[in-house]
């Protein structure tokens, strides 16, 4: 039987024997999507192989530093012939916003363990930090010398996958590929700097008229906030600019569950879930037709906007109730012990 996960040596095989490479990542790219792209865009071409980075939407600003990053073809439709295109980071196949990806061959690349095995070949490693550290295995698996701009590409994918070092994905592993990556050249200062201290203002006049609007429950463990389109309009913000503001309520110690409403157009809403520890957000967002992680999970909703929070907050509630009571459960033997 083919083993699950770990299927490094066919994407070994197909790159020594393909010549012509596209590679892509989900639409809104982060700084995993676009760190891991062009990191095997570098080992690409350091072999000798034909290979562009396309994708369906702009860089942010934070990743524009990265060497080959103003190369990157933005495209709606696949127009060009490839051997194969590697799908980097993307649940399923429709994640890249690319039309006519079914068509090619297609290399998945991804830590997720939820991950669909949507392509030809599936290369998935939930153990990983970040795809970019997935990128550093096959660097050295494929025998490749880890350049400067390989590792600036992949130290920028793990920086950010990681919360800079401070996620649960954090391993051991993970600190030693990046002490390897500043090792070949990666400046982790000169890295930081241009994804934490390059914001644009909008981002700042944004998040300035969504915090004034951040609530809590009485329990103090729900927060929220909501972010109108007379907002967006005012602060002159564009897409990605609202990026990680549902987390801005979990730095509060009590906190444990936040959640982020975006009017998208009247009465019709984006809602963002976070949550700390045991505490299943996606259970929450199915409620609505929505899903994600345990963690991390979002959904649509549609009415009227109170309502709707005050819904939220209770299913959240329910949701925190119940992590509580399995606590209770498992930490009994040992209070009786005591
Ligand atoms: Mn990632």
């Amino acid at each position: 039987m083919l083993p699950k996960f770990g299927m490094l040596s066919q994407v070994v095989e197909l790159i020594e024997n393909k010549e012509r490479f596209a590679i892509t990542t989900h639409v809104r790219p982060d700084g995993d999507g676009i760190g891991s792209s062009l990191g095997l865009r570098w080992l690409l071409s350091s072999l000798g192989k034909q290979a562009e980075v396309i994708v369906r939407d702009d860089i942010p600003n934070s990743y524009m530093s990265l060497p080959g990053a103003d190369e990157i073809r933005k495209i709606e439709e696949i127009d060009s012939d490839y051997d194969a295109v590697f799908v980097m980071e993307c649940s399923d196949m429709d994640r890249p916003g690319i039309k006519g990806l079914a068509d090619q061959h297609v290399v998945n690349i991804d830590h997720h363990a939820t991950c669909q095995h949507f392509g030809d070949i599936n290369w998935i490693d939930p153990t990983a930090s970040a795809v970019g550290e997935m990128i550093y295995n096959l660097c050295k698996a494929i025998g490749g010398r880890v350049s400067t701009e390989i590792a600036e590409c992949v130290y920028m994918a793990i920086v950010t996958d990681t919360g800079s070092f401070h996620f649960p994905n954090t391993t051991v592993r993970t600190l030693k590929v990046a002490s390897e990556l500043v090792k070949a050249g990666a400046n982790p200062s000169e890295i930081s700097e241009s994804v934490y201290n390059s914001y644009s203002w909008s981002r700042l006049a944004l998040m300035q008229s969504v915090i004034a609007t951040m609530k809590r429950d009485r329990s103090g463990r729900i927060a929220w906030m909501r972010q109108t389109i007379e907002m967006v309009e005012q602060a002159g913000a564009v897409d990605g600019d609202n990026a990680g503001f549902v987390n801005m309520p979990l730095t509060a110690s009590e906190v444990v569950a936040s959640f982020y409403m975006r009017e998208v157009e009247d009465g019709a809403y984006r809602v963002s879930l976070r949550s700390k520890g045991s505490i299943n957000v996606a259970r929450v967002a199915e409620r609505f037709e929505g899903g994600g992680h345990k963690n991390a999970a979002g959904c649509r909703v549609t009415g009227d906007w109170d309502e709707l929070e005050a819904k939220i907050v209770e299913f959240l509630k329910d949701e925190i109730e119940s992590c509580v009571e399995v606590e209770e459960q498992l930490t009994a033997p040992e209070l009786s012990l005591a």
